[in-house]
């Protein structure tokens, strides 16, 4: 990366962490969980058995893979196959897999911020699934969604997997599928993976697991504040704290200081009381009911709900 846009990046991380730690109640970014290792431990959590969520949408996929088809190209018209943030497309193979083995017509898209990411898919994908075309597109969703849009004649199916709507909240999930309202065209869909509503239990532990591995993932965070931002977070004296809500659906990731204590950022100094909490990570849970609000209130139509066997998480397909 050139040097100055690693200084702008650091830059910019360092006023948002400074901003959040002096709000009240003080909150750190979740965006900034995924540098190299927040990338290895994320991974990690997806193949842990209590984060259920990438098993359900899995098999959502797996035994729905038809039907999506049928959705996407009810009679066989070719289609752009677009995905926010594809990552590893662990999930999103399955699809890609069966859509060529039916010869359906589509160019998959993938888009995300990061070049390194694009390339590691591409190549993965190139040895899997050789016969795909893939056309993968760095940059802002927004920018490239547009482009495509005035671009294109093809019908835009958007892929927005994984619960990654679940880490806004409702009125940010709502400008946030306004605005790709706004960017599509008539005719063009949208396939969401919500994680559901669930025994609060369940859902508990799926953000507490037993081996560890969520909390050291949040608490990656004070790493990477220490580590770019001359930080000095001990990471003894916090613990991982998350909380469920079961009426407003939101798990909350926190880190809680175990006593008064200052920390060092940069030149600034931060006070901490006993007990006292930084807010991460919000990964909400929705309703099918809110699903239908959300849904409506940005312009679309839920035309299907796709869910796993235990009712776990759904793939919401809206046009
Ligand atoms: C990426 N996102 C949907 C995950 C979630 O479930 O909110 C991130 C995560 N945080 C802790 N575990 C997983």
């Amino acid at each position: 990366m050139p040097e100055t846009i690693e200084i702008i990046q650091n830059k910019t991380f360092l006023n948002d962490t400074l901003k959040g730690l002096k709000s009240k109640p003080k909150t750190l970014s979740s965006k900034y969980f995924y540098n190299k290792r927040g990338d290895e431990l994320f991974q990690q959590i997806m193949k842990l058995d209590e984060y259920y969520l990438t098993d359900a949408e899995y098999s959502i996929f797996e035994s729905q893979k038809d039907n999506i088809l049928k959705a996407f190209s009810p009679n066989g018209e070719d289609f752009n196959l677009v995905e926010f943030g594809a990552g590893d497309g662990y999930k999103t193979k399955v699809l890609l897999q069966h859509f060529v083995s039916e010869e359906a017509l589509f160019d998959y898209i993938p888009i995300d911020i990061s070049q390194h990411a694009l390339d590691g898919l591409a190549q993965s994908l190139a040895q899997t699934i050789p016969e795909l075309s893939i056309t993968p597109m760095q940059g802002d969703y927004f920018q490239v969604l547009d482009r495509l849009s005035h671009s294109s004649t093809r019908r835009n199916v958007i892929l927005f997997l994984g619960s990654n709507i679940g880490n806004f909240s409702f009125d940010q999930a709502q400008n946030f599928l306004s605005k790709i309202r706004e960017d599509i065209n008539t005719g063009d869909q949208l396939l969401i993976g919500v994680d559901l509503k669930k025994d609060p239990t369940k859902i508990l532990a799926a953000y507490n697991d037993s081996k560890g591995v969520t909390a050291a993932f949040n608490m990656n965070l004070l790493n990477r504040i220490n580590e770019e931002l001359g930080g000095n977070f001990n990471l003894e004296s916090f613990q991982h704290y998350p909380f469920y809500n079961p009426v407003t659906g939101e798990c909350k990731s926190a880190i809680m200081s175990l006593k008064d204590q200052e920390v060092l950022i940069g030149e600034e100094i931060i006070a901490f009381k006993k007990w006292e909490t930084m807010q991460t990570e919000i990964s909400k849970k929705y309703s099918t009911d809110e699903i239908q609000e959300l849904a409506e209130k940005c312009g679309f139509e839920v035309r299907y709900n796709l869910e796993d066997q235990n009712g776990y998480f759904v793939d919401s397909i809206w046009s």
